[in-house]
């Protein structure tokens, strides 16, 4: 059998690799763990944390106390590399590796017989096998998985994460990990470091089924919320509330419509189905056309606004929430941050932003003519209200407070 795990690098401290590392090192493992950015680096290394989710912080800090975990610019010699790196879209909506490959290209010179190399990052079919050969290319004296299934120097595998955002710590060791081997050797390597720390089930497949099945998890998503924001266009046109709709249809049992909103945002749902398009533009139809719907849904809502706003000499409109869902301060690919901007480029009035999960508006925000304010004050002013997020502060509007007002509810929150 496989020796004991000693060391663990991760490669990437990001929303995934800094739980990743941190969750490992609790376990008593020595983490090192790299990132290209000094203040990550800088900022763990003092114990502290650069991205926000729940209770990190305290884990990180005690990984960092015991010694366990620490940040480094470049990678130093290890028995497992985990890659945590983005995998974003460039022009045309193809999947950018180029991080990857940096990963690659960084771990190159340290690499040493018998390492597991895990790529964790939300790949395209194939990618696995592609970091391989660029392993290969940077290390030829390291005989690969790709060329000798049984017994290689390297073992490398993709095994996704699948982590919710707000909710990483738990998920991290809870939820069921797929394990896709480049061969079933590869697999079997990156199962033992998985038993270390997760509790859910851990499935050995082959790489490209692994990572096919990342992908799919979130098209399935979008998909789903695709179906319900399509039905909320159809009862606006048919004067039907979507909501008490979907309640009714939902009590079929074999029936669970997802909720309609001001479009999908996150750097995963709006992203990975494409890498499915990418690979199978002729054949991926449905995915295809629920992005689509899904990335109109903001430009739908604006023009809803825009109307609304005809009715008004001076409308003032307050925007409810700018995060890319409930309860969290990420703004990033945010479709109510996109709607709150277009509408203060556009002049459609003037705009109130109410964010209790921020303290200032964002760079992109920050030019235009746009005000933050507390929910109280934005009540007060606004004459239109849209609900963008349904963050728990927004549950306490009552009928009483807006009942002058015209509210656009993207959220179905007051009913
Ligand atoms: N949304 C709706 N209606 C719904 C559900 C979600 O409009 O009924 C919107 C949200 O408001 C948000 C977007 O979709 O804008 C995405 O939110 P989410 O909560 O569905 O997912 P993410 O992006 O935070 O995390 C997803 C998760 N994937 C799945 O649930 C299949 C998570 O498990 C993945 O690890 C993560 O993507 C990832 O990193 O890929």
């Amino acid at each position: 059998m496989s020796k004991a795990i000693n060391k663990v690098s991760v490669i990437g401290l990001g929303y995934i690799g800094l739980p990743t590392a941190a969750v490992i090192a609790s376990r008593g493992i020595n983490v090192v763990g790299v990132d290209v950015s000094q203040n990550a680096v800088d900022t763990i290394n003092a114990g502290k944390i650069h991205i926000v989710e729940p209770d990190l912080d305290m884990v990180v800090q005690a990984a960092v106390t015991t010694g366990k975990l620490k940040a480094t610019l470049t990678p130093e010699a290890a028995d497992v590399f985990v890659i945590a790196v983005p995998t974003p879209f460039k022009d045309g909506r193809k999947p950018d590796l180029s991080y990857i490959q940096a990963a690659a290209e960084a771990i190159a010179p340290v690499l040493e017989k018998n390492n597991l190399i895990i790529l964790e990052s939300t790949s395209p079919v194939g990618a696995t096998e592609q970091l391989a050969k660029w392993i290969k290319e940077l290390r030829p004296d390291l005989s690969n998985p790709l060329d000798n299934a049984s017994s290689a120097d390297l073992f490398i595998a993709h095994c996704p994460e699948r982590v919710l955002p707000g909710r990483v710590l738990e998920e991290l060791v809870t939820n069921d990990r797929i394990i896709g081997g480049l061969s079933a050797a590869c697999a079997q390597k990156a199962l033992a470091l998985y038993s270390v720390f997760v509790r859910g089930e851990c499935i050995v497949t082959n790489a490209r089924t692994a990572e096919m099945a990342k992908l799919t998890e979130n098209s399935f998503r979008d998909v789903n919320i695709a179906f319900a924001n399509e039905l909320s266009m159809i009862c606006d046109e048919l004067h039907i509330n979507v909501w008490e709709l979907i309640k009714l249809a939902n009590r079929h049992p074999r029936v669970n419509i997802l909720s309609p909103g001001p479009g999908v945002g996150g750097h995963c749902i709006a992203v990975d189905p494409w890498f499915i398009v990418d690979s199978a533009p002729e054949t991926a139809k449905i995915i295809r056309a629920a992005r689509e719907i899904n990335d109109s849904k903001p430009h739908y809502v604006i023009n809803k606004i825009k109307q609304a706003a005809d009715e008004f000499k001076r409308p003032v409109i307050a925007c409810l929430g700018l995060a890319f869902k409930a309860d969290i301060d990420d703004l990033r690919e945010s479709p109510a941050l996109d709607i709150a901007q277009q509408l203060a480029k556009q002049a459609v009035g003037e705009i109130i932003a109410v964010e209790p999960n921020i303290s200032a508006l964002p760079e992109s925000l920050a030019s235009l003519n746009i005000t933050l304010m507390s929910l109280e004050d934005a009540m007060s002013k606004a004459n239109i209200v849209v609900v963008l997020v349904d963050h728990s502060e927004f549950k306490s509007l009552s009928l009483e407070i807006i009942k002058n007002k015209i509210v656009i509810d993207t959220r179905g929150l007051i009913q």
